[in-house]
Formats: C-alpha cells, structure tokens, sequence
C-alpha cells in the first residue's frame, strides 16, 4: 500500500473519531462510551502507532460497532457518573465509597466522594493519615503509581492513570487539605488542575492558588511524574529526588510538598524526607493528615 493509501487511512480514523466524539452526546449508552474510548488523545495516538492493516481493521471494526444498535436506553446512559460531583447532583449526600465512569477510561473505577466539605461532590486522589501503616507505604515504583495502591478508606493514591482521566474531562479545581499533630488545619487551592497521559510522564499543571496553607505547589507546576523507577525530575546527579524523598510525585529539584513522602509523625530528620508542606510547616515536620481531592469548577 502507498503511503498516500495509509495517510488516508488515518486520516479516516482521525475524522471518524472527532465525528463521533462530537456526536457522543445524541447516541445511546454503548456507543457513547465507545467514542468516548475512541476520542482520546491516548485513542487517538494508539491509532497512529497501528500498521495499516491494523488501522483497516481497526475501521471495519469501528462502523460495524457503531452501525450496531445500541442495546441500552439514552436515560441510563445519562445517568452513569463520570465522578463523585455527578454523583451528588443525582441526589448522593453521603461520604463514602462510589462507583465512576470517568470519560477516557475503558473501566469504572472505585472512589472516596466527600459530599461534605464545601459544598460536597469532591473525588478524591490522595490520603495520608495515622492508620498504622508502614512508613514508607508510598514509596513505591511507577507501575503502583500508575495504577494506584492502599485503601480507599485510609491511605491510598487512586493511581495517575485515573488522575489523567478524571482531570481531562473538564476542568477540574484541586483542594489540598493539611492537617498537623497540633491540630491546625490549613487549605490550598488550585484552578485547572490537570494530570496528562502517561505518554506525557503525568505531567501536572494548574493556573491560579488561593488559601492559608501557602503555595507548596508552585515548584512542581507543569513537571512530570517520577518514581524512584522513572526518574523524570530536574535534578541532575543521583540520587534522584524520588530516591532521596522516598516518594512518587511532580518532583522538580527536588521538592517544596511531598505529600506522598514517608509517614514520620511531626518532627524529622532528614530534610524533606516526611509528609512536608514546607510553606506551612517547612521540611523537617510531617504531617498527620492529608487529602487531594478534585471538582469540575463551578
Ligand atoms: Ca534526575
């Protein structure tokens, strides 16, 4: 096949996927969530990295399922949340554990939904606490990180694959909510908080902090992801950050929060190597309690 038969070929893909992203919203629940799938830049890069005959296949495939008649009704279809501030709109005012189906995954996910604090519908992506757990629960390599680990009802980190996918299908405002042995209680906020792909090293963005807890996050603005595995920091002798801070996080060089770093319980040595926020309580004090959560913007 010439090339200009296989540029055809994925020129056809990239306009068949558009189409029916745009599309999504007039067609049933099956085919909805399939062009969800197909919609995503990870979709769509997939597609790219295909050989032509897969891509031909790949096409065939997409009509006949599309031609297929959807097997449930558009009511059902609506009402499958994307998160937990869709859950609250439906009448859910408990905290607690619920199932998603956020736009850009293939597969429901398990979540904690605050429905209380300001307001309610948070989804949230990370806790620490004091659950008795190995300190060093969170030093983990990129694979744990990409998929998340713990427990949902305790200390967990809901996984940089789910991060992407519930930060891409709106804009979403992050809140971090610290808290100390002595118990104070500090906040931070952030606007158009955004994880990429895993493609892009889930590198985290946002626009604009307000709260009392200070800016820990600015350094980490737009970095990517490391693991002690997949050093992507900008740090450039060993060891690197991940290793050095025994966390997964946006490391820069190195850290100014590292919410994920070992649970050490107030006072500590060394320097940053705890549950730091060190505009508030600097780097040699861990914290006793964390939460990140997430919210499409009001
Ligand atoms: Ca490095």
């Amino acid at each position: 096949m010439s090339f200009c038969d296989s540029s055809k070929v994925i020129l056809y893909c990239l306009v068949f996927t558009l189409l029916t992203l745009n599309e999504c919203q007039m067609v049933g629940c099956n085919q909805r969530r399939y062009c969800e799938r197909l919609g995503s830049i990870e979709g769509i890069l997939h597609s790219l990295s295909l050989t032509t005959s897969q891509l031909v296949d790949l096409a065939a495939n997409n009509i006949k399922e599309l031609k297929d008649v959807d097997s449930c009704t558009r009511n059902r279809c609506s009402t499958l949340p994307q998160d937990c501030s869709n859950l609250l709109n439906n009448g859910h005012h408990q905290s607690g554990i619920y199932e998603v189906w956020p736009r850009f995954l293939n597969e429901s996910v398990f979540v904690w939904c605050d429905m209380q604090h300001s307001g309610g519908g948070w989804t949230v992506i990370q806790r620490r606490g004091d659950y008795g757990n190995d300190p060093l629960l969170f030093y983990k390599p990129w694979n744990d990180y990409k998929q998340g680990f713990g427990n949902i009802s305790e200390e967990f980190w809901l996984g940089n694959d789910n991060i992407f996918a519930l930060t891409n299908q709106d804009s979403m405002e992050l809140v971090i909510y610290l808290e100390n042995f002595e118990g104070g209680k500090r906040y931070a906020m952030y606007s158009n908080f955004l994880v990429r792909s895993e493609r892009e090293m889930y590198r985290m963005s946002y626009e604009n902090y307000e709260g009392n807890a200070g800016d820990a996050m600015d350094v980490h603005n737009h970095k990517n992801f490391s693991t002690f595995d997949h050093d992507n920091d900008l740090k450039n002798s060993e060891p690197s950050c991940a290793e050095k801070y025994k966390a997964g996080w946006w490391f820069a060089v190195c850290h100014k929060a590292n919410l994920n770093g070992p649970y050490e319980r107030g006072l500590h040595e060394p320097t940053g190597r705890g549950v730091n926020w060190e505009p508030w309580m600097g780097l040699h004090y861990s914290l006793k309690s964390v939460e990140m959560k997430i919210r499409p913007k009001k």
